[in-house]
This record gives structure tokens, sequence and C-alpha cells, in this order.
């Protein structure tokens, strides 16, 4: 096309678009009616909550439409260093709320459905949670992308599109089955499907070598496609227009494929290879030569999950770029960073040979080759050391060879983040120790953050509202650091009626919640103690559940007359065990065993209740965390990476009752022990501990409950022996005998503290006031400054 025709044209589109789209209620209203009409295709006259939710949604996604093309265009424009930030894995929950919050457009939304007859709240309750992920890791991408949108980071991010969500847990007689979760079967107004951004993945097949002017090349000829179809999810910032992309990837239907189903690497694979095609097309626009792909891309691997992208730039630079293997080398040793989110040694990431060699041929000889380099050159460094050259070695040798995927990462990225301060610690001395030894200066550590635009705004709009009227400003939503403010009004009584008053109704919303679905009436007058999160036998569910059997001895051993002090408890636990792992699920079973007996024995009444909520997932918790007084992070000290849960009771102003492990560590630094309930054994005492053994000491009371439980108290006798046999005698690895009795200290000083309500009240609001370190925004800050070298890219309005 000439330009002038070009231009011509260019202005008569302009003069058809009627400029942006308007945020008035009454914009609104027609924008909802023509999305019922033309979108539902119901009738304008006629819909129902659903639909209604469906056309408000629609109306929503298209003002995201709006500023993640702007934003895009000017990152285009700009053409700063991008970040990608690839995880297997995110949890977003639902995007309704959180969308409306972060354009800005909430209250005119409310306004415009309630001349139409609907309710905010009513419509927001019907969206599904996208559940592509499992717990800590997926959650923290997901906060993780609402604070890189919201700091105007140029990020993208990128996943899977998973057919099936996390699974759904029903129970039936205390006993967890999983069904699956067809988040798609209702649609899904947050994604756009992009048709025509595809791109083919190779698996199976041969190497073959090629000659091309006198030089060798490896080509790999594949035995198979599959074509990956992008389907994009705009992530808004909060008062910003910057809206980033999250890009997840679906295997394009061909009756063969359903990638939520293959086998793990291949899904690996499939997500890393259409990632990296896409990436270096973008690059491609506007560069020709690889020379400074490390300064305008950043590539950041979520744990090892992603980390074949690693062989996978080897081998496009090398064979399909021409680029020799030491200048590609050079680029791959800058481009990549690495965080880590496990403080086992047992939970690394090892794929076998075989199976690589089979699907990845190719990718089996780039690891071969960058571990003989690596090799050649610890050789030179340490000497002929073969243990520690074995353990440091990228190919674990034995009876069936491994892939070890975090040396691998370790091997080829500038740097390795821990997710907390004692966590790196533990890499240093014992995951990672050789390493470390090696190149210390690639070990750092970010503390994990979870986002306040979630977990406050979203979630507990009350107390954000008196947040922001104690503070006077709402600018602690995009600082946090504000929330200190708090401090000063910590013995205020006005603050605390209305802090008080909060908490009661978010109590009283959960209240009503566990009635209509587990039937048991509890009390708002109760402290409500908390324990959700992942089932795990070293987060001590089950440390949880003996102390709730001692608690209930103690009250019925008790003279009628002594009742009287005690602190009235609803016990509330919830969390997933995986499939395949049995003694989690006993600790569900044992969990509805005990409430059972607990909760029928008309002896105890409202002093003690325990309630199991099922199938717990991000929009359970947004209404169970508001609603907590006390709440549990009690893993065996050294086993909890970081632990982000802790962090959104912290903000909404529940106590903590916890370990010294983990980011707790740094929360305690930040609130102080005397405003929390701290107990157990420290990261450095439990080798010691698990070396002397356990048989001689084991407390009396821990030994009584533990026999109930064998005996039959609470039923099933015969199927909580072996969940039994895990705490008892040299079973008890995770030391819940040796904590016993510091945790019942520090849950009798929680009952103390509690019946002194303006003290409580007073240590929850400086709990919210000391919360401002762990938000999300921080941690990418620091990330952004330190390990990514990316500056913010901030979209003009
Ligand atoms: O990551 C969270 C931490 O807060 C938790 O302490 C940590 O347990 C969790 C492979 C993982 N570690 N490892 C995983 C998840 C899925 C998978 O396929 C590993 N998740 C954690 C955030 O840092």
């Amino acid at each position: 096309m000439e330009s002038g025709e070009r231009r011509a044209k260019a202005e008569r589109m302009f003069g058809l678009m009627d400029g942006f789209l308007k945020n008035d209620p009454l914009s609104l209203q027609k924008d909802i009616l023509h999305h019922v009409e033309y979108t539902v295709a119901r009738s304008r006259f006629s819909f129902d909550d659903f639909e209604a939710y469906q056309a408000l949604s629609h109306s929503v996604r298209d003002r995201l439409i709006e500023r993640w093309h702007d934003t895009h265009q000017y990152f285009k424009r700009k053409d700063p260093k991008r970040l990608y930030f690839l995880s297997l894995e995110y949890l977003m929950g639902r995007s309704l709320s959180n969308s409306v919050i972060n354009l800005g457009i909430k209250d005119q939304c409310a306004d415009a459905l309630r001349q139409l007859g609907f309710e905010f709240e009513v419509l927001a309750e019907q969206e599904g949670d996208a559940a592509l992920g499992n717990g800590g890791l997926a959650r923290l991408s997901a906060c993780q992308m609402d604070s890189l949108a919201t700091l105007d980071f140029p990020a993208w991010g990128y996943g899977l599109r998973y057919q099936y969500g996390l699974f759904r847990q029903v129970i039936l007689d205390g006993l967890q089955h999983e069904q699956p979760d067809y988040w798609l079967n209702f649609g899904n107004p947050w994604e756009i499907e992009r048709v025509h951004v595809s791109y083919a993945v190779k698996f199976y097949g041969t190497v073959e070598e090629e000659t091309l002017n006198g030089e060798k090349y490896k080509v790999w000829v594949p035995g198979e496609m599959v074509e990956a179809v992008a389907y994009d999810n705009p992530i808004p910032g909060y008062g910003t227009r910057n809206t980033i992309n999250l890009r997840l990837w679906a295997a394009k239907p061909s009756g063969q494929y359903d990638m939520g189903k293959e086998l793990r690497l291949k899904q690996q694979y499939f997500f890393v290879s259409a990632s990296l095609q896409d990436i270096i097309r973008r690059f491609k626009e506007t560069h020709n030569d690889f020379d400074n792909f490390p300064d305008k891309v950043a590539l950041q691997l979520n744990d090892t999950l992603p980390s074949l992208a690693i062989a996978e730039v080897m081998r496009v630079l090398v064979d399909e770029e021409r680029l020799s293997w030491e200048k590609a080398w050079g680029i791959v040793c800058k481009l990549f960073s690495f965080t880590t989110h496990t403080a086992q040694p047992e939970g690394l990431e090892k794929i076998p040979v075989d199976l690589i060699g089979s699907l990845l041929p190719r990718h089996l000889q780039v690891i071969y080759d960058i571990n003989f380099m690596f090799m050649e050159e610890l050789k030179r460094l340490i000497g002929l050391d073969y243990s520690r050259l074995s353990r440091m070695s990228i190919v674990e040798e034995g009876a069936v060879k491994h892939i070890r995927m975090a040396n691998l990462s370790i091997v080829c990225c500038h740097t390795v983040n821990g997710v907390s301060r004692v966590h790196l610690e533990i890499l240093k001395t014992r995951v990672f120790k050789d390493f470390y030894d090696l190149w210390p200066q690639k070990f750092q550590y970010k503390t994990n953050g979870v986002t306040q635009r979630r977990w406050i705004v979203v979630s507990n709009p009350s107390l954000c509202a008196l947040i922001s009227k104690w503070l006077g400003t709402e600018a602690w939503i995009r600082d946090v650091d504000l929330l200190m403010g708090l401090r000063e009004y910590a013995t205020d009584v006005n603050l605390h009626q209305e802090w008080k008053m909060v908490r009661r109704v978010n109590k009283m919303r959960l209240a009503e919640y566990i009635e209509a679905m587990s039937g048991v009436k509890i009390s708002v007058d109760a402290m409500f103690d908390v324990q959700i999160k992942r089932i795990h036998e070293y987060k001590r569910q089950l440390l949880n559940i003996l102390g709730i059997i001692h608690r209930y001895d103690c009250i019925k051993n008790m003279e009628k007359s002594d009742r009287r002090n005690v602190v009235p408890r609803v016990c509330i636990v919830g969390g997933k065990a995986a499939p395949g792992y049995d003694i989690a699920k006993k600790i569900i079973k044992l969990c509805h065993a005990v409430a059972e007996k607990i909760n029928n024995d008309p002896d105890i009444g409202d002093l003690l209740k325990l309630v199991f909520i099922p199938d717990y997932n991000v929009s359970v918790a947004e209404l169970v965390i508001p609603g907590s007084d006390l709440s549990q992070h009690i893993s065996t000290a050294g086993h909890e990476a970081s632990g982000t849960g802790s962090m959104k009771f912290l903000m909404n102003g529940c106590l903590l009752l916890a370990t010294a492990d983990g980011s707790t560590v740094e929360i305690i630094e930040e609130i102080g022990e005397d405003n929390m309930f701290i107990f157990g054994a420290k990261v450095h005492e439990v080798s010691a501990l698990r070396e002397k053994g356990h048989a001689d000491k084991v407390p009396l009371q821990f030994a009584r409950v533990v026999r109930m439980v064998r005996e039959g108290y609470f039923g099933f006798k015969d199927y909580f022996q072996s969940l039994c046999d895990t705490v008892e005698g040299d079973g008890d690895f995770f030391l819940l005998g040796d904590d016993f009795t510091s945790y019942l200290e520090a849950q009798a000083a929680a009952d103390r503290a509690f019946v002194d309500q303006e003290r409580w009240t007073r240590m929850s609001i400086l709990c919210t006031a000391g919360s401002g370190r762990f938000s999300s925004d921080r941690t990418m800050e620091e990330y952004a400054e330190k390990t990514w070298d990316i500056e913010p890219c901030k979209c003009p309005i």
C-alpha cells in the first residue's frame, strides 16, 4: 500500500473508533446489556446471575484489552529489556473482583448492576477458580504477576493452559476423593484465544548430522509434532494503565493430544518449546543478531520444572541459528536465573536419562555436552575429588541414570535464588553446599511476598476501607510500607472498636459458610484457629489434631466449675492431599473422626469445635483468612522453604502460632516475638534432635493422645495404626513428640492473650501494620534490581 493510502485508511479507522470505553455506570450498563444480547446471546429482558456475570466479565475484559494493547504497543516502541517469567503453575483463582479493582471501576460496576437489579458480590460468586497448579509455588506466581503489572515492569508470564485444573476434593465418610475440575466447561471470559499464534513442537525421532559449507551440524528429525496455540490472559496493574500478558499454551486439538494428560516431561517441553519460539520470534522482529539477546531478555525459571529451556536455547542457537557452541554458551550464561522453592534434597527433580533420550534425543546430547564441559572445568578447579565431582555432576550415575535438573540449572544460571533467608542458609550449608563453595556469588535470596491487592483489597473490603480511613489515604495499596502508619494508633480505643467490628463481621461470614457447608453451628465469640494449606507430614497438621485431642481430653477431665475458664475455640482445618499420599489422606480422615466425636459431645458444647473445610482453594482462602483469629504455620524447622499463607493472615490482622521456619523467621523480626506465639525446635537444633532419638523422652501427654487414637477412641482403629507409627519411636521424623510440650504452651499463651481483648486487638493491628515487608511488590522490586536487571516501562495514560 502507498503511504498516503495507508494514512487515509488509518484516519478513517481512527474516526470510526469512539475513543476509549467509558467507565460511568450508564456506559457500563449499555455494555453489559450489549454483551447479554450479542455475546451471551440471551434476551436483554431476561437473564440470570450467571449470564449477568458473563456479560459483566466481557465488559470488563473489553477494558482490559484496551489497556493491554496500549501497553504492548508501548513496550514495542520503547523496546526495554523484558522479563519472561516461566512457570508450569499458576493459581489465579477468580478474576472479576481483582480486575475491576485494579481497573479502578468497582464502584461504577456495582452501581451499574444495582440499577439493573443485580448485586456485584453475588455475580462475583458465580465465577469458578482457575486452579492451574498445586499450592504455594503456583499462588506465588499469580501474586508476582499482579506485582509485575502494578510496578510497570515489562514482563510476560508464560504457562500451560491445562484442560483440567487441580482436582476437586470431595469428602465422603471423612475420606478424600478426587474429582476432575472441568474448569473450562462454562467458558472463560478472561482469556483470549490466539488461533494465529501457534507453533509446532517436536518430539521423539533421531539426531542426524548434516554438512553445510564444510561445517557439520546436528539436525533433529522428530518423530512427532504437536501444535501449541496461545491463550492470552491480561493481567492489569493497580493504579496504572499497564496491563501485562500471561500467555498459556494449549495443544491444538487434533483428536490425539491432550497436553493436560501427557506425561510431565512432555508437558514441560511443550511449554518450553512454544514459549521460546515466541520469545525468539519477538526478539527477531527488532534485532538481527543474538549478541544483545541477554540485554533484551531475562528468562526466569520458576523452580526446575521449566529448566529444559536451558538445553532448548542452546539447541536453537547452535543447530538452528548456527552460532558456535562457545558463543551460544556465553549467551545462555547471561540469560537465565533460577529460583528454587525446596528445602529438602529429596525434593529435587530428577529425570531418567532414557526418558529424555527417547522424547528429546538432541536435548540429551546438549545436556551431556554441558556436563562434560562443566566436569572438565570442575576438575581444573577442585582436582580429582571424585565423590564431590559425582555429587555435582548433572548426570546421576546408578542402575537407572538420571539428569539432575537442579544441577543443570545451577551450572547454567547466573543467579540462584532462595525464597527466604533461612532457605538460602539451608541451600548454602546443605542442599547445594558443593555449588555454594564453588560459586558463592551466584547464591542470593528474595523473601517471598503476596499481593495486598488480592489479599486485603479484594478479599477483605471492610478492612481495606478501615485502613484507608485511618491512614487518610489509599496509597498503601501501591506502597505497602505505609501500613506502618497504623502503629501509631495501635492503642487507640476508636480504632480498636472499628477493628473489632470489622473482624467480627468477617467471622460471621465465615461462620455462615461453615454452617452451610458442614451443618456445624459455631459461635463467633470463640477463637477461630485455622490451619489451611496442602496436607503434608512436614507441615504437621497431625500435631494440630493431636493438640486438639489433648484440649478435648483436658476439658473432659475438668471439674465443671473450671470449665468457665476455658477459652472457646473453633478449630478449622483445610487442605488437599496429593492423590497418592496415603499418610496425608489418613490425616484428613483422623481430622474428621476427631471432629465427629467432639462436635457431637453435648458435654463440650461451644468450648471446642473442629471443622474440616473441603476443597480448599484460592477463593475459599479469600473467605477464611479475613475471618481467622489465629493461624498455624507449624512445619518442622528447616522444612518449609518460605511459606506464604502466613503473610496473608498477617496482612489481615490474624495472629500467628508458628515455628521459626522459612519466612516466619523474618516475620518475627518485623512483628516481634511478643506479638506472635512461637514455639518448637529451631532449624539448627533439628538434626541433633533426630540423632539423639526419641524413645526415652516423649512427653506423657503426647503418648496419651497418640494412645487414644491407637486404641480406637475415635474409631477406625486399624486404619490409624500406620499413621500413629509415623510419630512414635524412631518413626517421629518430623519431631511431633519433641515439639509437643512447647506447642501446648504456645496454645495456652494464645488463650491467655485472647481473654484480654484489648491486648489481642493491639497485637492484631500490629500484625497488619508490620506486614509491609511481605508484599510481592517488594519481592519483585528486589528481583528486578538484583537478578533481572530490568526497569519499569510505564505506559502513558
Ligand atoms: O513454594 C512456596 C514456598 O512458600 C513453600 O515453602 C514451598 O514448599 C513451595 C514442584 C513445588 N516448593 N516446591 C514446590 C511445587 C510444584 C512442583 O511441581 C515443586 N512448591 C514449593 C513458594 O516459594
